[in-house]
């Protein structure tokens, strides 16, 4: 049984045990059906109180099944079931009442929720909508603008916010089941209000349905679920409750079944398996109590922001009075930005500042549990700075590096206690990206790596292990769509229309604006290594721009021009003309779909290379890297599950086709091997 009940007097209290967060499986599904059919029969009983047991109230409905067709009972039919009971049903909220879960309060009469929890219809972020009645229940219950906002943007409420939009009865004081069962004795001695089902809905403003809908266009980048949730919300506005209830079925439906939705579950379970890789079950991070950051430029203070942000003591590290002042600076400007955003107020500004202590000293890491380093990207002055470490900081401490494109095995090289190096690679601005590769090094203990795990959970960032690598996963990637990009421009198309091309394809931002964003002059330095390693990186023109000092928007140029003291990127007659230069004339039209196959397909070989070298340990973490470290639409669900929903030998055949045009290098080894490994289909 899915859940059991209970009596307080003439009050039935269902509570519901589905672990891990109660959603709402097939199983639980019947059990709800009985439980509403057993209680209307039971004349003792006149109020029911629906709650959960362990951590959540209903999570949901089971994501797990959304990969097969729907299988009875529906949801629907449940919550309508529980709607109409002889006896008014009054939701217990604790956690989190989400998407079916929330459905399901809303065919309850009434919701008591504890402060804290969090109401929402978040299926959006899962490529679909709500398919349980909320885009009918809900407005019926808020109003159509609020409810409409809450479902296109699928971001949940606080219980406190839930009440002021009437969407929770009352906040629980004390024990929730205790306040529910309450509040079902206070209901029974006033006549009930109608059924949501029943009640009459009002329309919104006419203004309202154009601005959300450009509001949404810019924010969606192609992600169609808020689009269509939109469109069922508007449609429903003047239909009847059973016809709305249909229509929100079929385009529910139909989502599910996408291609979209198929990708966003992907990213969804990849995303909560990754902090807990199987290699590291049973074995105990070491507690993190007081942390450390060497270096306190834009990547110091920003890990420094992001450990605080976590609520961890920080010593910031630098080497003369000047630079640690810089640091201190560098971090309260980070939470100045968030105090103008209105995301943090002026009191907690001081209290992150307060618990961050600056030196020139590294003694002052004395007590410091882990320390990351975020100096120069310089083999020697790293190395310096871990001898410090390894003189001052305690011998069972976590010794971190960030670096980005340097070995860390030779950062570490002569460390006494190797087996608490590793290697902590942040994306930045590291206080907001949500990826944080762990890079352990050949002697890392496994309560080490534990531990870059139970902090990567701890900044709320998604854990991936990457391997010992130029690059490790995510910049190796990078070097190969860099690389296309450039070939594309050799091929003839501009920067302006790869830019247009990728962006159009989901990504925030084009290679090229990146690229000026970021500035040209780091990758060159890599290049510069790669080259002195006997390596011959691909940048033909993204050298030259170097050598021309045009190193991106701070330089005034980069791949575009740019007026003083305006961002937007115009084209550039210096860069054509190198292109010219470069690549001579006449040179071919591209589609816009070529260009993203272009970029797309060699990303893939990298990625299954990266994979069958052991760099990168499931196709999933190649995905993740690329959803929360570049910007690959969430809603694509990483390259790798792209191509595996294509099919591999189809991605072979086209980026071979790539090849032979000049467009591409030649597909490698190890995605020849994948799609030699697939099974043939029958098309
Ligand atoms: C929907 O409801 C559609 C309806 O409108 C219509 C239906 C007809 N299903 O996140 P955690 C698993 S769409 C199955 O680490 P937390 C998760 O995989 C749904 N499994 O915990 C993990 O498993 P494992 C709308 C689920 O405490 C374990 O639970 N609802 C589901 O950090 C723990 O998860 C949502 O989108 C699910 N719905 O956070 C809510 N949810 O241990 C999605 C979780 O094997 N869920 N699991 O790796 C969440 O946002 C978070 O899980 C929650 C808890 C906030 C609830």
């Amino acid at each position: 049984m899915t859940l059991s009940v209970t009596r307080a007097g003439d009050i039935a209290i269902v509570t519901i045990d589905n672990p891990p967060v109660n959603a709402l499986s097939r199983a639980l599904r019947q059990d709800l059906l009985s439980a509403a059919a057993s209680l209307d029969a039971d004349t003792a009983v006149r109020a029911v109180v629906l709650c959960c047991a362990g951590r959540t109230f209903v999570a949901g409905a089971d994501v797990s099944e959304f990969g097969r067709p729907p299988e009875p009972p529906h949801l629907p039919d449940v919550i309508a079931r529980i709607e109409t009971a002889a006896k008014p049903w009054i939701a217990a909220i604790h956690g989190t009442a989400l998407g079916g879960g929330l459905e399901l309060a809303l065919g309850c009469r009434f919701r008591v929720a504890v402060p804290g929890a969090q109401l929402g219809l978040p299926e959006v972020t899962l490529g679909v909508l709500p398919g349980a009645g909320g885009t009918a229940r809900l407005p019926r219950l808020i109003g159509m603008e609020d409810a409409a906002r809450m479902i296109t943007g699928g971001k949940p409420v606080p219980a406190e916010k839930a009440r002021a939009l009437g969407l929770i009865d009352s906040l629980a004081e004390g024990d929730l089941v205790t306040a529910a069962c309450c509040y079902a004795t206070k209901v029974l001695t006033q006549p009930l209000p109608p059924v949501l089902s029943e009640r009459v809905l009002q329309p919104a403003d006419a203004a309202f349905w154009p601005a959300l809908e450009a509001d949404l266009r810019k924010s969606a980048r192609g992600a169609e679920a808020p689009l269509r949730a939109l469109a069922v919300l508007r449609a429903g506005e003047t239909l009847p409750f059973a016809a709305a209830m249909a229509q929100e079925r079929t385009a529910f439906l139909e989502l599910r079944a996408s291609d979209q939705a198929a990708a966003l579950r992907h990213v969804f379970f990849a995303e909560r398996a990754a902090p807990r890789p199987a290699e590291l079950k049973g074995i105990a991070p070491r507690p993190i109590a007081v942390a450390g950051v060497v270096g306190g430029g834009t990547m110091g203070a920003g890990i420094a922001a992001a450990l605080r942000d976590a609520g961890l003591p920080v010593v910031l590290i630098e080497r003369d009075d000047a630079a640690a002042a810089r640091g201190l600076a560098n971090l309260r400007a980070i939470y100045q930005g968030a105090v103008k955003r209105g995301r943090m107020t002026e009191a907690a500004l001081a209290e992150r500042l307060a618990g961050v202590t600056a030196s020139t000293d590294y003694a002052a890491l004395a007590d410091a549990d882990l320390v990351i380093e975020a100096v120069f990207e310089d083999l020697e002055v790293k190395r310096a700075v871990f001898a410090e470490l390894a003189r001052h900081c305690r011998g069972d401490a976590v010794l971190a590096t960030n670096t980005s494109y340097l070995d860390p095995e030779a950062i570490a090289a002569g460390l006494p206690g190797p087996g608490r190096f590793l290697g902590l690679h942040f994306f930045s601005p590291a206080h907001v990206m949500k990826l944080l590769e762990i890079v352990p090094g050949r002697d890392t203990a496994p309560d080490v790596l534990a531990t870059g795990f139970a902090l990567a959970q701890r900044l709320g960032k998604i854990p991936v292990r990457a391997g010992i690598c130029d690059g490790f996963i995510g910049n190796r990637m990078l070097k190969t769509t860099r690389a296309q990009a450039e070939r594309l421009l050799l091929a003839g198309a501009s920067p302006a229309q790869v830019d247009a091309a990728m962006r159009g394809f989901g990504l925030p931002m084009g290679p090229f604006e990146a690229q000026d964003l970021g500035g040209l002059d780091i990758a060159a330095f890599q290049r510069q290594a790669a080259r002195a390693r006997g390596e011959t990186p691909f940048a033909p023109v993204a050298d030259r721009l170097c050598a021309l000092n045009r190193l991106g928007q701070k330089t005034g140029g980069g791949w575009y021009d740019y007026a003083a003291g305006d961002r937007r990127p115009r084209s550039s007659p210096q860069v054509e003309a190198l292109l010219r230069d470069i690549a001579g004339a006449p040179r071919q039209a591209l589609t816009d779909a070529e260009i993203v196959e272009a970029i797309l397909l060699p990303m893939i070989d990298e990625g299954v290379t990266i994979l069958q070298e052991g760099i990168a340990l499931r196709p999933a973490d190649v995905d993740l890297v690329q959803v929360h470290g570049y910007g690959f639409p969430r809603w694509r669900g990483g390259p790798l599950h792209m191509a595996e929903r294509q099919g591999w030998r189809a991605v072979l055949a086209r980026l071979a086709a790539l090849a032979d045009r000049g467009l591409a290098p030649p597909p490698g080894a190890a995605l020849r091997a994948m799609a030699a490994d697939e099974a043939p289909t029958d098309s």
